[in-house]
């Protein structure tokens, strides 16, 4: 009884919504037509390709929703791909929310075809992967649910993805704010993965208070050790490991970039952060991380020099190369450099921050093609084969940089279709999923 009546609530609802989006008057400066068409994928009879054709709608959020009351997911570049459970009749609806007004537009579809292969009949890749952790990043907002069936078969290290940073868990002067870390954390506690603390001192992450702190140099000092204190400790026992500091390095210069932390409290800024969290918890594994450190062996020389400082005052754990790669490139040699560096210092290599984009000249429009899904396939499993090299003695984990293709940051962050990750967006594993596994083999 109650479920119907939730069921003709919904209906009314479509039909009102579907009403208020024919009257294009409220919206006459800029007039939507809502509009979509939907197809079932030739391989597989459980998969449903959607694709938005709405016209006047770009810079508005649209938004996915696959099943009655379902969970309502992004609209990205490209067609959308969603796979059903089982044969059945369904509603695709989708939503447009424009300043004035939102939109929808729902189609029933009828799914009465066959599942194709199963992907979850793969290997885990955390099983697969017997002598390192397996890391992928999360948001607050995506616990549960199917990313959580995903992320819990094949991963077992966990990355905030943007909420253990500084403007997040310390939004004003002394005010923190541990909401979505803490939820972060329990999920991974509760599930037995590790939790690496991404990242506690990010020029990039700072809030606009610290940017523009108004105390003495001796105070904003005190107010980072209170911030890496107060965060490193509240974490002890949970988290397993921090990026303290990442991204210190300037491009081309190689200089330390000159950020607040540097002016305020000098050169030695990340040997102190260091200190303070060695401090707090003299148990937690203390990483520096930095990108580009493969190709760029300039920077990379200038990362060891920080790093070589650090050991010196034994302040440091291990590095992470973050690895924001393609297809194309770097090549397996620079991949190498970077670790044999890390190995012959005798500290811990992360492979932090994996994705390796199909599309980095742009010469793919629509879709990720076979061809080069195949050479995605061929670096995924290079960049593992090669972790998986590496003496056990400095081996740490590899963190991939998202679970599906459609929420990857390279999206908004390049402006290009792309394909990086070893999910497609209606979760199913690509050829990259099997060549990370083939490079454990
Ligand atoms: O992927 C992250 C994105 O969702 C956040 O908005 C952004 C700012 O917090 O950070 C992104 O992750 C970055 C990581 O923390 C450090 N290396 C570069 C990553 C991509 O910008």
């Amino acid at each position: 009884m109650k479920k119907t009546k939730i069921y003709l609530a919904f209906v009314l609802a479509v039909i009102f919504a579907g009403c208020s989006s024919d009257d294009n008057s409220a919206a006459a400066e800029k007039p939507v037509v809502i509009n979509f068409e939907v197809s079932v994928s030739a391989g597989n009879g459980l998969r449903v390709i959607a694709d938005n054709k709405s016209t006047g709608a770009s810079g508005f959020e649209a938004y996915w929703q696959f099943t009655e009351g379902g969970e309502k997911v992004l609209d990205g570049p490209g067609p959308e791909y969603y796979l059903y459970d089982g044969p059945g009749e369904y509603q695709v609806t989708l939503t447009i929310e424009a300043p004035a007004k939102t939109y929808t537009d729902t189609k029933n579809i009828t799914i009465d075809g066959e599942a194709g292969p199963d992907p979850q009949a793969k290997k885990a890749l955390k099983e697969a992967a017997t002598t390192f952790s397996v890391g992928m990043i999360v948001q607050a907002n995506r616990l549960g649910g199917k990313h959580d069936e995903v992320i819990s078969k094949d991963f077992n290290s966990i990355t905030s993805e943007y909420e253990m940073k500084m403007n997040i868990m310390y939004p004003s002067e002394g005010n923190y704010n541990f909401d979505a870390a803490d939820a972060i954390v329990d999920f991974a506690v509760s599930r037995g993965m590790d939790v690496h603390g991404h990242a506690l001192i990010w020029h990039n992450a700072t809030p606009s208070w610290v940017e523009n702190f108004s105390g003495t140099d001796a105070e904003f000092e005190a107010m980072v050790e209170d911030y890496i204190t107060t965060t490193v400790t509240r974490y002890k026992g949970k988290v397993r490991s921090w990026d303290v500091v990442n991204e210190a390095i300037e491009d081309g210069s190689n200089n330390l970039r000159n950020s607040v932390f540097k002016q305020k409290m000098g050169d030695d800024f990340i040997a102190k952060c260091f200190q303070f969290a060695k401090n707090a918890d003299p148990d937690v594994l203390l990483f520096y991380n930095d990108y580009n450190l493969t190709f760029d062996s300039g920077k990379q020389n200038a990362m060891f020099a920080i790093v070589d400082d650090l050991k010196s005052q034994g302040l440091i754990d291990g590095v992470g190369a973050q690895m924001h790669i393609s297809y194309n490139g770097p090549s397996s040699t620079q991949i190498q450099s970077v670790v044999d560096g890390t190995v012959s210092r005798d500290l811990l290599m992360h492979f932090s921050e994996l994705d390796i984009r199909a599309n980095p000249d742009n010469d793919l429009t629509t879709a990720l093609t076979d061809s080069r899904a195949i050479e995605q396939q061929a670096k995924y499993k290079e960049v593992v084969e090669i972790y998986n090299a590496i003496p056990q003695d400095s081996k740490f984990a590899l963190t991939v940089w998202g679970l599906r293709d459609n929420e990857s940051w390279l999206l908004d962050f390049w402006g290009n279709p792309d394909w990086p990750l070893l999910y497609d967006s209606a979760f199913n594993t690509k050829k990259a999923h099997d060549g990370f596994l083939e490079g454990l083999e």
